[in-house]
């Protein structure tokens, strides 16, 4: 399955329209003065944000996307109508670039945001604008400007629902491999991830994008590791997984160590909802690894026990993350 859409299309704005060239006629009067109005503006070609869209795919039928030209100027000093605007609805979290100079335009995060990616030419000049003293019965006008014209790049960046986060190498890798198509990058030392890598948990019906990123340690608000830069990943995600590895020598010093790093960063970081996983229980005997559940209990309504190494307590973890996942966004 490919994760990250992407599409080209071009989009063009419509022309200004052209000036008019007219003269009041009026009874008696063989040439009254000019009265040509100016061309209307061409529509622009916006693109907008829109929720309910999950895939670029329409893009694939569709590739040319041309909004109106603006009307041409009309006799008694008549405006042209302007052109109607396009709209283009893409998903949310879309990256929408310059095909040409890959620049990025815009990310589009939001319902119903807007930007114009192509703006409508200017009308132009009916033969009423150039009188003057001297030159009573203009005959000049001007074209309407043309629209821009612009290829663009669209990507589809998935936006995280679910967050994954602890201390270095207390597994969240291997549980994001775990619990999704993801293949990142796994390695017994710490800071093996460093950068966010995300995965689709879920169907086709039902997709939700689990990211992971790198680990947290004590003083990362400080800028301590790799810091806390990364949290921004997940800052907009509703549910949080807080790995903690079941062989450390304290899981609650690991859960307070994470707790406080997190509420460093900031308070909205705890009002999300969570799931404590303790990971890695297979590297504990029985009685090691109830006691240390029983102390993560006391800090924590849900604890999950897994092995994200041998798949111990995954199918739990699933049913647990199913369950969370429509849960309420935090803004
Ligand atoms: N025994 C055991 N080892 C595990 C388990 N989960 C992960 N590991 C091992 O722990 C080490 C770290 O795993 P990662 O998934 O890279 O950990 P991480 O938290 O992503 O690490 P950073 O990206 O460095 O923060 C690797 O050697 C994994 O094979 C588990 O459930 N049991
Ligand atoms: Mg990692």
């Amino acid at each position: 399955m490919k994760f990250v859409d992407e599409a080209s299309l071009y989009a063009k704005a419509g022309d200004g329209g052209r000036g008019h060239v007219s003269f009041r006629r009026e009874k008696y009067v063989p040439k009254g003065g000019p009265d040509g109005g100016d061309g209307g503006k061409g529509g622009d070609v916006i693109i907008v944000g829109k929720r309910s869209l999950a895939s670029l795919l329409d893009f694939r039928y569709k590739r040319h996307y041309k909004a109106e030209n603006g009307r041409l100027g009309g006799g008694r000093n008549k405006t042209g109508r302007n052109g109607t605007d396009l709209y283009i609805y893409v998903p949310l979290g879309t990256i929408v670039r310059d095909e040409r100079s890959q620049d990025i335009l815009v990310d589009i995060i939001e319902e119903e945001q807007r930007w114009v990616v192509a703006h409508g030419g200017a009308g132009g000049q009916g033969n009423a604008r150039f009188v003057s003293s001297v030159h009573r019965a203009p005959r000049e006008f001007t074209e309407g400007i043309r629209g821009e014209e612009r290829y663009l790049r669209l990507e589809l960046k998935l936006l995280a629902e679910i967050g994954i986060v602890g201390l270095p190498n207390s597994g969240k890798s291997t549980l994001l491999s775990r619990l999704t198509n993801a293949k990142p990058e796994v390695g017994s030392y710490p800071f093996t991830t460093l950068s966010p890598g995300l995965g689709v948990f879920g169907d086709d019906e039902e997709r939700v994008v689990i990211a992971d990123i790198p680990g947290i340690i004590k003083g990362a608000s400080e800028g301590k590791g790799l810091g806390l830069t990364f949290l921004k990943h997940v800052e907009r995600t509703n549910v949080l997984l807080w790995v903690v590895d079941a062989s450390s020598s304290s899981v609650s010093d690991d859960y307070l160590t994470l707790r406080n790093e997190l509420a460093l960063h900031s308070e909205k970081m705890l009002r999300k909802q969570r799931i404590l996983v303790l990971n890695k229980i297979d590297l504990l005997a029985a009685s090691d690894l109830a006691r240390k559940e029983k102390a993560l209990k006391a800090l924590e309504e849900e604890v999950v026990s897994v092995s994200a190494l041998n798949g111990l307590g995954i199918d739990e973890l699933k049913a647990v993350v199913s369950k969370r996942k429509g849960g309420q966004r935090v803004a």
